[in-house]
């Protein structure tokens, strides 16, 4: 009976870890609180590295498990009590042999995967459009090459504004030391590519949902991309130590459909001064014809 109940509470002790180390948070385009895994992938590179996240999860967990049990065999089979004369054996070939050849095909295991999405992340394929997207000291500003070459400046929202900024645009729930002024709007299913550099010091742009991370280096143009397959607001933070607001320069996307964004790039042309028809049209035709 009692033996029952130490076991039924162990089981339910387990679970409650489980469920503490695995479940992620809820839906959410951003981190939430007590938040354990990593954000819903938006992009197969994002879902690439869930699953090879999971896959060094099962090998970590049978590793430690298997030194555990080793560790505790060793001590109960050969303590000094239960094996009082030690043996005095110095080599073992086919130990070693073991030893060395499972850790080597274990490397290879991990290895495989692990340089393909290295190539899959860090190769840009045939883009359909550019950004530019430029590290301060302390917010991010970003210029459209290929829509006109206009340009925005993205400024945290701070918190003593962000009730009222809410309000005024009409934001349900807003995220404290995400929002941003200006969003960096990209249409959906598409391949764009980030060219990245910086103004002053290192900082880095990094999207969790999309499993971009990468450094704005002054003098150097550092290229990445990504191609989001769900329309909604994605959110990222520098990610390189940069100074005093590091903390402050949030990263707002936002994906919406291909109609939506020609419309929000004929506005911006508009308020950049750009003559809009022509380009507008090209612009959309451009659109259309990645999209088929
Ligand atoms: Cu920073």
């Amino acid at each position: 009976m009692r033996l029952q109940k130490i076991l039924s509470a162990v089981s339910a002790l387990c679970a409650g870890v489980f469920c503490w180390l695995f479940t992620t948070g809820a839906n959410a385009s951003s981190a939430v609180p007590w938040q354990k895994g990593f954000q819903p992938a938006v992009t197969t590179v994002m879902e690439d590295i869930h699953k090879f996240h999971d896959l060094l999860l099962v090998i970590i967990t049978v590793i430690t498990i298997f030194v555990l049990g080793l560790l505790v065999y060793t001590m109960v089979r050969f303590s000094a009590k239960a094996n009082p004369v030690p043996s005095k054996t110095t080599h073992h070939a086919m130990l070693e042999v073991v030893w060395t050849i499972v850790p080597v095909i274990i490397l290879v295991v991990i290895a495989v995967p692990s340089f393909k999405l290295l190539y899959k992340a860090d190769v840009v394929p045939k883009a359909d459009m550019t950004i530019k997207a430029i590290g301060n000291q302390w917010n991010w500003g970003y210029e459209y090459p290929d829509h006109g070459n206009f340009s925005f400046i993205a400024n945290l929202i701070k918190d003593e504004e962000l009730q009222k900024w809410a309000q005024d645009n009409k934001v349900a729930d807003p995220k404290r030391l995400l929002e941003t002024d200006e969003v960096v709007v990209v249409p959906v299913n598409t391949t764009v590519r980030v060219q990245v550099t910086s103004n002053d010091v290192l900082h880095a742009w990094a999207v969790p949902a999309f499993g971009v991370k990468i450094d704005a280096v002054p003098g150097r143009l550092n290229e990445t991309w990504f191609n989001v397959n769900k329309e909604g607001t994605y959110y990222g933070q520098c990610s390189e130590l940069c100074g005093r607001d590091h903390g402050f320069m949030p990263i707002k996307v936002q994906v919406v459909s291909k109609a939506a964004f020609a419309k929000w790039v004929t506005a911006q042309r508009k308020a950049a001064g750009l003559e809009p028809l022509k380009q507008k049209r090209r612009d959309v035709a451009k659109l259309n014809n990645s999209a088929r």
